[in-house]
């Protein structure tokens, strides 16, 4: 579980994200796709998956929004990304594995973005609060 110190790494790093949600969401949207290209095939109704696409601009700047409401609700992370789990599990049907994928490349758009701030003690923090989230939007799927 996070400790009180990740938490506070976790809110310092997320203070300068959540306002630069829809680039660094559409960075590591685009970074996925193309670096995990089996991931594509879920946004086959998109008509560009580039990082210029506009449509990748919108759905990354929701990811990140949504990552925001996990901050914000950091002791009750389940809590806060219930009803996105539902979605996933029941209407999306995304394998949860690729939750994994996406939590790398955000954690990889982050360390591109605020070098200074990514000590090995923020990695460490961002990798767990990142795996707690996918676990809590893997809730739905059992
Ligand atoms: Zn997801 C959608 C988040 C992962 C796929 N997503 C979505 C949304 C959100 C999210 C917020 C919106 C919803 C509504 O509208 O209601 N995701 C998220 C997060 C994560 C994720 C936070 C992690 C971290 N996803 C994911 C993955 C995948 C996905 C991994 C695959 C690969 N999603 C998806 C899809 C969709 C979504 C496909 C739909 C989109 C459109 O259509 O545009």
């Amino acid at each position: 579980p996070l400790t009180d110190a990740d938490k506070n790494h976790v809110r310092s790093i997320w203070s300068k994200a959540s306002g630069k949600a829809e680039e660094l969401g559409a960075q590591a949207l685009a970074r996925m796709l193309e670096a995990f290209p089996n991931t594509k095939t879920y946004f086959s109704h998109y008509s560009d998956l580039s990082v210029k696409s506009g449509q990748v601009h919108v759905h990354g700047k929701k990811i990140i929004d949504a990552l925001t409401d996990a901050v914000n609700h950091i002791d009750d992370i389940t809590g806060a990304m219930s009803a996105l789990s539902t979605k996933h599990a029941h209407t999306l049907r995304v394998d949860p594995a690729n939750f994994k994928t996406l939590s790398h490349t955000i954690l990889v758009v982050l360390a591109i973005y605020f070098p200074a701030d990514f000590t090995p003690e923020v990695h460490l923090a961002i990798d767990k609060f990142l795996a707690e989230v996918s676990y809590a939007l893997a809730e739905k799927y059992r």
